[in-house]
């Protein structure tokens, strides 16, 4: 999954694809990289960012998703409302990631039970403004699944099918570096509930607790550390990843891929092939 950030203020890629032009241009190129998905998102949910008005949301997002939509291309709306939910799959969206899972928008549930679109629902606590005060977990390999688990079950209570969910553990959302490692770490216990899990690491600051400089890397060199995880993620079962850099990143699924069919002793390229089709 290609990041599309139609923003001008996201932590890694704000202000870059900031006019539709641009971000159509940028939506293509990740495609044509080997992106599957391309996530097109209006709101930064940067720690600290504040809410955009739904308006403001639509005006950057809805030509974005029309233009890549109509030229082929498999796209995703990055968005906690359901007015743009809806409105998205409308220009041709035909999946709805939702950082909140559905906690941020009570109408959220209605419009992904009409649509019957994909649903990626993101494990989060509170909005970005607040969301570093919501970091303390007993044990977060237990109660990030936990609590997904009850989001899957409000969710299903309100008409959406599980066949429709695909989890995330939301990385950097309410949570420390050690608690993203720890999740990382233990993605089994997220794949475990049965469904397709999502994996967005890409360029986030955790990432930069690696290095032993006195200041952290920029984002846009964090690429390197992105791609391990991509690959170690890929490995553990994770069924996509989110990611800026797709070359780099498809290449660690693909080695993933590789890997596992190895360990299988199947033939070659063919299982790696089907391991890839397959999201194993
Ligand atoms: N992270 C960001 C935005 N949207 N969606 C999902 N499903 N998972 C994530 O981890 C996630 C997300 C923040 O990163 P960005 O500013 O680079 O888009």
């Amino acid at each position: 999954m290609g990041i599309l950030n139609v923003t001008p203020d996201s932590f890694s890629d704000g202000g870059l694809h900031a006019d539709t032009a641009h971000a159509v241009e940028h939506g293509f190129a990740l495609a044509a990289d080997g992106a599957d998905i391309v996530d097109v998102g209006g709101e930064s949910t940067r720690p600290g960012a504040r809410p955009v008005p739904e308006r403001e949301e639509l005006a950057r997002v809805l030509p974005v998703v029309r233009e890549l939509a109509a030229g082929g291309v498999r796209v995703s709306i990055d968005t906690m409302h359901a007015s743009v939910a809806q409105a998205a799959v409308n220009a041709g969206a035909s999946m709805v990631n939702d950082v909140s899972g559905g906690l941020a928008d009570p109408r959220m549930a209605d419009i992904v039970a009409d649509t019957g679109m994909p649903y990626v629902v993101m494990h989060w606590r509170a909005p970005s403004h607040l969301m570093q005060r919501h970091a303390d977990y007993q044990d977060v390999v237990q109660d990030v699944p936990g609590e997904l688990c009850r989001r899957i079950q409000e969710l299903s209570g309100r008409g959406v099918r599980e066949e429709q969910i695909v989890l995330d553990p939301g990385l950097g959302f309410a949570k420390r570096p050690e608690h993203d490692w720890a999740l990382l770490a233990h993605l089994s216990a997220l794949t475990a509930l049965g469904l397709p899990v999502l994996v967005g690491a890409s360029r986030k600051s955790f990432l930069t607790t690696l290095h032993d400089t006195p200041s952290p890397a920029p984002a846009t060199e964090r690429d390197a550390a992105t791609t391990a995880v991509s690959a170690l993620a890929a490995a553990a079962g994770a069924w996509g990843i989110r990611v800026h850099n797709v070359p780099a990143n498809r290449d660690a699924v693909r080695v993933a891929a590789a890997w596992r069919a190895g360990r299988t002793g199947a033939g070659w390229p063919g299982a790696a092939k089907e391991h890839l089709a397959q999201g194993r």
